[in-house]
Parts: C-alpha cells; sequence; structure tokens
C-alpha cells in the first residue's frame, strides 16, 4: 500500500494533469475562435491525453489502495496574444510538469517504493516527448516567420506535429 506522502503527491500530480488538460482545453478554444484550426485540433487532442495522464494516477492511487482526488480546478486561463505565445505557454507549462514528476521519481527511489517508482517511468518518458513536440513548435515559428502567409503556414505545420514525433 502507498505510504501517506506519496499518496499526497501523486495526488498533487492529479491535480497538475487535470490542470494540464483544462489549459489546453481553453488554448484550444482560442485557437478554433481565432481560426487556427490544425493547432486547435492539436490542443483538444492534448487536452484529452492530459485527461488520460490524470485517469490513469486515479487507477493507481486507487488500485495501491489509496484514495484519489477529484481537483478543484480554477484560475485558467481564457485569452491569448497569440499562437506563439501558447506554444511558449505550453513548453513552459510541461517543463514544470517534468520537474513535479522528477521529483515523485526521486522521493519514490528515497522511500524505497519501488511499484510506483516504476509505474512513473511512463510519465518521464512520455515529458521527453512532450518537451520535444513543445520545442519543436516554437521552431516552426522561427523557421517560418509570422507575417504574410507565415502563421497560415505555422498552422498547417503544428497540425501535422504531434503524428511526427
Ligand atoms: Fe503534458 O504532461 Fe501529462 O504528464
Amino acid at each position: 500500500s502507498l505510504l501517506v506522502d506519496t499518496e499526497k503527491k501523486l495526488n498533487k500530480q492529479i491535480e497538475m494533469e487535470g490542470r494540464s488538460s483544462a489549459y489546453y482545453l481553453s488554448m484550444a478554444s482560442w485557437c478554433e475562435m481565432m481560426g487556427f484550426s490544425n493547432s486547435a485540433k492539436f490542443l483538444y487532442d492534448h487536452a484529452d491525453e492530459e485527461r488520460q495522464h490524470m485517469l490513469k494516477l486515479f487507477k493507481y492511487i486507487n488500485d495501491a489502495g489509496g484514495h484519489a482526488i477529484q481537483p478543484e480546478i480554477t484560475g485558467i486561463r481564457h485569452n491569448f496574444n497569440s499562437l506563439r505565445e501558447i506554444f511558449e505557454l505550453i513548453l513552459e507549462h510541461e517543463i514544470e510538469v517534468t520537474k513535479s514528476i522528477n521529483t515523485i521519481v526521486d522521493h519514490c527511489f528515497m522511500v524505497k517504493d519501488f511499484a510506483t517508482f516504476s509505474f512513473m517511468q511512463w510519465y518521464v518518458t512520455e515529458q521527453r516527448e512532450e518537451e520535444t513536440v513543445a520545442r519543436r513548435a516554437l521552431e516552426l515559428f522561427d523557421i517560418i516567420g509570422e507575417e504574410g502567409i507565415g502563421l497560415w503556414t505555422i498552422d498547417q505545420e503544428l497540425g501535422k506535429l504531434h503524428a511526427s514525433i
């Protein structure tokens, strides 16, 4: 069974994944409203994935005899200044998620909870991928440029991004 401390940390991670899902859903809606339909699709899918990350933790905690807690999520931002800002915020956010995952992994190692340590490896790998996607997305803005049909082209390329990684 889970140590109280470990359960608390996993529940905090549930909150973080739920927050990611809500954040990306909000970004998806902004993109859709602005006519960036490929970016919107990418973000709607991303929001779904984050919810899956959250549910995976629900299952793990409860199967281990703990109690997964549905998080309160408030204060989600609804408006953004540009498409580029969205992808900057995603990278920033994913770096925070990676830190949080690493803290849990480190904790599990210290308390010799090797089952949770091993469960968390999936998240370690996933974070690598998510940071890479966010960095690739930002590179598109530098390579293509935002003038003229640049933003339209970037939106097209963003639509292909996830599948290619
Ligand atoms: Fe985007 O990260 Fe979940 O884990």
